[in-house]
């Protein structure tokens, strides 16, 4: 009895030991790469990077830019690229995503040295199969188009994915249009290139797992579908809202997107109703990957909650066929080839405007 009782005894006090062993270990790594956090940042990583996607592997999520230092230049010999491994090299999963005061737009494009005019990138050292173009709706967000275009290109590089970025402008004051906009968005991207892949992204959402791929599914993807504002859970079934993904087939099956949604909010849930309409499923990155931040904010003048919103969402089915890319009509103003993307503004009018004759 005794002799079991001390063989327990001991038994438990080895497990002890060799848990603390490990806590230990855990607590030195990390000791470690904040010591080296330091050393190469020349600075502390701030508090929100630290917890960001700590819990997926043991190691701290890193800078955006490190691996791409292992992209090759291009060598001046006229040898053949080879193909572009199926899943890039370049991945390191979760990174850090903070939003440093200092940070200017020609800092961004110092850091993007293979990035061309009008936002464009393709791998200099191999050839990809994916042509991904990322359509933003913007008005009067200069500081988060800023943060966003500092983590999205390098984001889409460790992709090795062929892609552009496209701001879409509303000019004047008139309420803020979404879907309008990515509408606009859709039809002037595919003007310029043969896109297989849209992504259409809120200026404000940063993603924070590269392996939350920026290609293209069988059926519509939701790609925002942890983001920090929900506690990295979907709010509900068929939330569309954030960041989607179609291929032009797929946009063109649902007639694209609805046209007179304006003002704050509805027009995401029509997107949603307008997929199944479409006779097509939603489909969905792992959560592990779907992870973004929201870049915090109030609401914006000219952005008010639009309360025909429930009004429209009845009537969805009986409108989407007449309502969407057949129906669009813009006014293009001017269409721009910056170092970090195309600017396109453009006019898209107000609610209830008269119909043109035709
Ligand atoms: C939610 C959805 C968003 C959309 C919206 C309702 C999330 C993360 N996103 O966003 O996809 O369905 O509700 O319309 O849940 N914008 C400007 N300037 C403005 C107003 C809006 O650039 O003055 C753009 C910008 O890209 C912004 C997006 O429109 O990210 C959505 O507007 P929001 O961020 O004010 O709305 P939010 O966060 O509630
Ligand atoms: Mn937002």
């Amino acid at each position: 009895m005794g002799f079991a009782k001390g063989r327990y005894l001991l038994m438990f006090l080895c497990v002890q030991l060799v848990v603390m062993a490990l806590l230990y270990r855990e607590g030195y790594r990390k000791r470690m790469s904040y010591f080296f956090g330091i050393l190469y940042k020349g600075g502390a990583p701030s508090a929100a990077g630290t917890a960001v996607g700590a819990h997926l592997n043991s190691s701290q999520p890193g800078d955006v830019y490190a691996n791409l230092s292992r992209i090759l230049k291009p060598s001046h010999g006229a040898q053949e690229l080879p193909k572009c491994p199926k899943t890039s090299p370049l991945l390191g999963g979760p990174f850090r995503v903070t939003f440093p005061a200092t940070l200017t737009m020609d800092d961004i494009v110092k850091k993007n040295p293979y990035v061309t005019e009008g936002g464009r990138y393709r791998p200099p050292d191999c050839i990809s199969s994916h042509k991904t173009a990322v359509i933003i709706p913007h008005r009067n967000r200069e500081v988060h188009l800023k943060y966003l275009l500092y983590y999205m290109h390098p984001f889409l590089q460790r992709q090795q994915l062929n892609y552009g970025i496209y701001i879409i402008h509303q000019a004047g004051n008139y309420t803020f249009n979404r879907a309008k906009l990515l509408n606009v968005g859709f039809k002037e991207a595919m003007k310029e290139e043969d896109w297989d892949c849209m992504f259409f992204h809120d200026v404000d959402l940063i993603p924070e797992d590269d392996r939350n791929i920026y290609t293209c599914d069988k059926f519509p993807k939701h790609a925002s579908i942890a983001m920090d504002k929900f506690l990295y859970k979907l709010p509900y079934k068929s939330y569309f809202g954030g960041v989607s993904a179609l291929t032009p087939e797929q946009y063109m099956k649902m007639n694209g997107f609805p046209n007179n949604y304006w003002g704050w909010g509805g027009e995401d849930d029509d997107i949603a109703v307008r997929v199944a309409l479409g006779g097509m499923l939603i489909s969905r990155p792992s959560v592990l990957h779907g992870r973004y931040k929201m870049i915090k904010h109030g609401h914006d003048k000219g952005n008010e909650q639009n309360p025909k919103r429930f009004n429209l969402l009845a009537k969805t089915r009986r409108t989407w066929k007449q309502d969407g890319m057949n129906s669009l009509e813009y006014n293009l103003l001017a269409k721009e080839h910056l170092p970090l993307y195309t600017n396109i503004t453009v006019d898209i009018g107000f609610d209830n405007m008269p119909k043109r004759p035709s």
